[in-house]
């Protein structure tokens, strides 16, 4: 009996490569249980024995089956990315780029292209915390008319190192260990520092991944780039530079680092939840596509080379235009099916789309095909229903492991008279893809180009772009991974590097790691060649190309929203139910979500008598995985909760975390329990998002508002919050 195919879920969403994947879903709704060969299988619980005391024999092919299969269903996990949560969606153009691009799906703006999009930490296993302090993998697959267009980037605009042949050991120092394969998800250890302090062209990088960025309150509030420079070819073959964002529509946000921590061991799960969760209760997350479009003409006019991926084009040198729209809409039917197998690869590319010289970007080149060879176990890894492009593939490449394409013919060369020739070259004015024809006329040579040699210019301005509460976080995220450093000669180095960018930084850093800065080295490359002349692997100190850059701060970031915020509501028997519902209502009405949260699961009463359902009971709540927290009153539900220990901790904790907080008037004897409660009389202290008020519409006003401000940072002035 053929395999039963079901439609995935289309109620919310229908493209081609919907479509496409529907002829390979499996349901097993009514169906018999069958082995591989389609074999009815009549007992699942028993194996064929000798005796039903007796040995299994050997001839019990359903037995065998079953083990064999179950025996090989793991697969080697991505050497860097392995942790990741993917979603389904579409991109719909909305401004036409076809002056700079003949890219079908940047120039019609009818066309809606299907998408699958996988993020990722870099250096965790598979099983790894979602929360690690991480680069985030932000990789896009377009399903054109024209071919697969891959854009595989993270969530930071640089990286740490300026050649591919530098890769792998950058990985070999950020992984566990590998004498005790610790620690897991952290760059929080010697190898990593060690690495970091001999290469100062990662100075910009670091400042990017010990900022706030690197732990992301959800997948749906990050920026994406495509780091390198690419081109846009448009119809006449003229080449334009082109710099890819994403620009997320609620904003750029971050968690605090303490409760990242408390995360992980809370619901390591907790970005991949957020993200599935958003789509199935049709929150849909969304990103603009922006680009930085620099002529040809001006390649050369900038501070810094456009082919060296440690460096940024400031957005006020070269504004971002918004082109686009990317939504994710659903979410995968199968997790190792769609998620786990999806190989991107830079290298896919369509027409009107190709690369530079960025010799990282070229290095990657080769690795995506090579990675997916051992990873998915052959050639045909593009032919797995995720990979495969919506249109038709005609070629002549045959054979290999897990061929599903069944070609007919008797010819597989070309050119070809059996065959009528087929398939037959497109040409150029048909859609064939050709190279930019850029010029070279170059010696071959293992060398930096001059062009390369600034490696701090632009993490000082990163720096200097930060609001003061990010600085405070970068000197502290600094603070942490170097005290983990056991070698105090690594520290030094570090402190060294640190002073290149920013004194006062390496000051602070210097004095919470109890050393004295010192005078910095000549920063060089120390990965230099043997014969090389130490000159060209020496930093060049030049000025930023400008004092500040808005756009690399979050501070002002999107904060008129709180859509898809979850919002912890502390309650117990004898809630005033009236205020709870008005402040429920007016937190969905807004987008956000609502979970109640009592010291029991199944009702409370309310003072009405109402019942209640509990969300979460405070045993599995923790305020780490909520934005904000509000308590009701009414007595009995005071009562209960100001001698609760756990719901006193909730609120101090999302307090420490610089939560908006919000409570009724008469709930103001749990709040004076909380370590803040000393705050309640002093009117001042309590405008820094804690509110409380007997007028429950206005305090839903206000509360709303505190939410969709994110966090009150400045209250970590006050650092000896106890929770
Ligand atoms: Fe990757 N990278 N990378 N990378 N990368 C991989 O390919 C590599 C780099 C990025 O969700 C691997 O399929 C080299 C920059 C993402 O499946 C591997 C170099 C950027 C993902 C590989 C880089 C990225 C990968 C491992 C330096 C941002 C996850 C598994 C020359 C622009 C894609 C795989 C997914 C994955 C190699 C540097 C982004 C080994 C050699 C820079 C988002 O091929």
């Amino acid at each position: 009996m053929p395999i039963k195919k079901k439609s995935p879920d289309t109620s919310k969403v229908e493209n081609t490569k919907t479509q496409d994947l529907a002829r390979d879903i499996e349901s097993s709704q009514n169906e018999n249980l069958n082995t591989n060969q389609g074999v009815k299988i009549n007992d699942d619980q028993n194996s064929l024995k000798a005796g039903n005391r007796g040995g299994t024999l050997m001839e019990d092919f359903i037995l065998r089956e079953k083990i064999t299969h179950f025996d090989h269903e793991r697969i080697p996990e991505r050497v860097v990315h392995a942790r990741g949560a993917g979603a389904h969606g579409t991109f719909q153009l909305y401004k036409s780029l076809a002056k700079y691009t003949k890219a079908n799906f940047l120039t019609d703006t009818s066309m809606e292209t299907p998408v699958f999009v996988r993020f990722s930490t870099v250096a965790g296993s598979r099983g790894s915390t979602d929360l690690a302090r991480d680069v985030r993998g932000f990789a896009v697959k377009f399903y054109t008319q024209e071919g697969n267009f891959d854009l595989v980037g993270n969530n930071m605009p640089v990286f740490f190192i300026q050649d591919a042949i530098k890769f792998p050991d950058l990985i070999h120092a950020v992984k566990p260990e590998p004498h005790n394969e610790i620690p897991q998800a952290a760059s929080a250890h010697d190898t990593f520092w060690d690495f970091i302090s001999l290469m100062p062209e990662s100075a910009h990088m670091i400042m990017w991944v010990m900022s706030d960025r690197a732990i992301p309150r959800s997948l749906r509030m990050m920026e994406g780039f495509g780091v390198h420079t690419f081109r846009l070819i448009n119809k006449k073959g003229e080449s334009h530079f082109v710099k890819f964002h994403w620009k997320p529509l609620l904003g750029v946000h971050s968690v605090a680092w303490d409760e990242a921590q408390n995360i992980s061991g809370k619901d390591p799960d907790f970005h991949r939840r957020d993200l599935w969760e958003a789509i199935e209760n049709g929150a849909f997350p969304e990103w603009e596509l922006g680009v930085q479009i620099i002529p040809e003409a001006d390649e050369h006019k900038y501070p810094f080379d456009l082919l060296d991926p440690t460096k940024l084009i400031p957005e006020e040198m070269v504004p971002v235009q918004r082109v686009g729209k990317l939504t994710l809409n659903r979410n995968p039917d199968n997790f190792f099916a769609e998620t786990e197998q999806v190989a991107f690869h830079i290298g896919n590319v369509v027409p009107g789309i190709d690369f530079t010289n960025d010799p990282l970007l070229q290095g990657r080149l080769f690795s995506y095909t090579d990675t997916q060879l051992i990873r998915l176990g052959g050639p045909n890894f593009h032919e797995i229903p995720i990979n495969r492009p919506v249109v038709p593939v005609h070629n002549n490449q045959r054979d290999g492991f897990m061929r599903q394409q069944i070609n007919s013919g008797r010819t597989s060369y070309h050119p070809n008279s059996l065959g009528g020739g087929c398939p037959f070259q497109a040409g150029m004015m048909k859609g064939g893809f050709t190279s930019y024809a850029e010029k070279i006329d170059a010696s071959k040579v293992r060398e930096r180009s001059e062009s390369f040699r600034d490696h701090f210019s632009q993490a000082t301005l990163f720096y200097n772009s930060q609001s003061q509460p990010e600085k405070n976080h970068i000197v502290n995220a600094l603070s942490f991974e170097l005290g983990k450093v056991q070698t105090v000669a690594i520290r030094q180095r570090m402190l060294g590097i640190l002073s290149l960018i920013d004194k006062d930084l390496a000051g602070q850093v210097g004095f919470k790691l109890g050393l004295a800065v010192p005078k910095p080295e000549r920063p060089i490359n120390k990965s230099i060649p043997a014969d090389a002349p130490v000159e060209q692997y020496e930093s060049k100190i030049v000025k930023p190309p400008l004092d500040k850059s808005a756009a690399l701060s979050m501070a002002g970031t999107v904060k008129d929203t709180i859509k898809t915020r979850t919002i912890a509501v502390l309650a117990a028997d004898g809630v005033n139910d009236v205020t709870l519902y008005t402040m429920k209502k007016a937190l969905l009405n807004e987008g956000a979500m609502v979970h109640i949260i009592a010291p029991h699961l199944g009702n409370i009463t309310g003072a009405t008598k109402e019942q209640i359902p509990v969300d979460q009971s405070l045993l599995t709540a923790a305020s780490v995985l909520y934005d904000a927290v509000y308590v009701p009153g009414g007595k009995g539900s005071v009562a209960s909760l100001q001698n609760d220990a756990d719901a006193i901790h909730f609120l101090n904790e999302a307090y420490k975390h610089c939560k908006a907080i919000a409570a009724d008037a008469d709930a103001g004897a749990v709040l004076e329990k909380t370590y803040f409660g000393k705050n309640l009389a002093d009117k001042k202290a309590m405008t820094d998002g804690v509110l409380m008020m007997s007028d429950i519409k206005k305090l839903s006003r206000e509360f709303i508002s505190a939410i969709a401000s994110h966090r009150f940072w400045e209250r970590e002035a006050e650092r000896k919050v106890p929770a």
